[in-house]
């Protein structure tokens, strides 16, 4: 399946799946499920389902038994940006070409947004019943996915993030800080995928590993090439935001040409990661191409 057709099939399967687990607006606190629903729902390229997905595919694991884990990250995700946008972080008004969850309500609700979201992808994993994972497992990627997004992933990148605004950074540092606050989240997403399967072997978990520490940088490195490159509209949020706000980037730490370089030079070790797997890997191969080429 090209991957265009291929993109699109896991990002209506997720956002079917999405949708039944978010909770109905007409419920009470309705401007709060009005808000999970606007963050969770209004649009976003789906990267870390459709990677759970595929690394799902490369290992045999039918699609069905992938629909909870890939909401559980995404949830996660929307949660993070809904965060990431408020006054006391980032500040930005505009997300996916639509105003930031604060803006279009207001900060209180969007910071319960993001906390219920977060909470929620925790009940996905531990209840979601088209999982049909064994306890042990279930228990594995309720760890992995709280180890990815806490304090010594996600949370914790954002922490270093903030304390580097305005500093000048080495690109070993920097690596770190995108390592936990990016690739955390996308490792995450690649190992859920991974844990799903039920004779996953250890060097099948190492090779998707060193797949998915490639390709995590190699999103961030993209992510801020476009913050050069691209215009707003095409972005979705403000162009420039990064050199505005004096942040330290690939791009300002090794030129434009070095960055795309560098994310080349991680699209081939993802390549290389994956040499022992078969076609039912391609998916995957043909993901990390879409990540370092992406337009936004
Ligand atoms: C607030 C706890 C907390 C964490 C925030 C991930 C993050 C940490 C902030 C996002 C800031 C940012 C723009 C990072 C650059 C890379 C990135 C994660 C971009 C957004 O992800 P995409 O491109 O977004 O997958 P869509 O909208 O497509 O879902």
């Amino acid at each position: 399946m090209p991957l265009k057709a291929y993109l699109q099939t896991c990002r209506e399967r997720v956002d079917h799946a999405l949708a039944q687990w978010l909770p109905d607006e007409s419920l009470p606190p309705q401007q709060l499920h009005a808000a999970m629903r606007y963050a969770l729902l209004g649009g976003g390229k789906r990267v870390r389902p459709v990677l759970l997905y595929a690394t799902g595919a490369a290992l045999g694991v039918e699609p069905s038994r992938l629909d909870g884990p890939a909401c559980a990250v995404e949830m996660i995700h929307a949660y993070s940006l809904v965060h990431d946008d408020l006054p006391a972080m980032d500040d930005d008004e505009l997300r996916r070409g639509r105003p930031t969850c604060h803006i279009a309500f207001d900060e209180a609700t969007a910071i319960l947004a993001g906390d219920a979201l977060l909470t929620l992808a925790f009940e996905v994993l531990a209840s979601d019943e088209t999982m049909a994972a064994a306890p042990a497992q279930r228990l594995r990627m309720v760890r992995e996915l709280a180890q990815a997004s806490g304090h010594q992933g996600m949370v914790g990148g954002q922490a270093l993030d903030i304390a580097a605004e305005g500093t000048r950074l080495t690109l070993a540092q920097l690596q770190t800080m995108h390592r936990h606050k990016t690739g955390a989240l996308i490792r995450a997403a690649v190992r859920l995928g991974a844990i799903s399967c039920d004779t996953l072997q250890p060097a099948q978990a190492t090779a998707l590993d060193r797949y998915a520490e490639a390709i995590g940088l190699a999103f961030q490195i993209r992510d801020d090439i476009l913050d050069v490159e691209a215009d707003t509209a095409t972005l979705g949020k403000p162009q420039g935001s990064d050199e505005a706000r004096n942040k330290p980037t690939y791009t300002s730490l090794l030129g434009l040409e070095g960055a795309k370089g560098k994310a080349q030079t991680l699209h081939q070790q993802a390549l290389e990661s994956l040499y022992d797997f078969g076609p039912s890997a391609d998916p995957l191969r043909r993901l990390s191409a879409y990540i370092v080429d992406r337009g936004n």
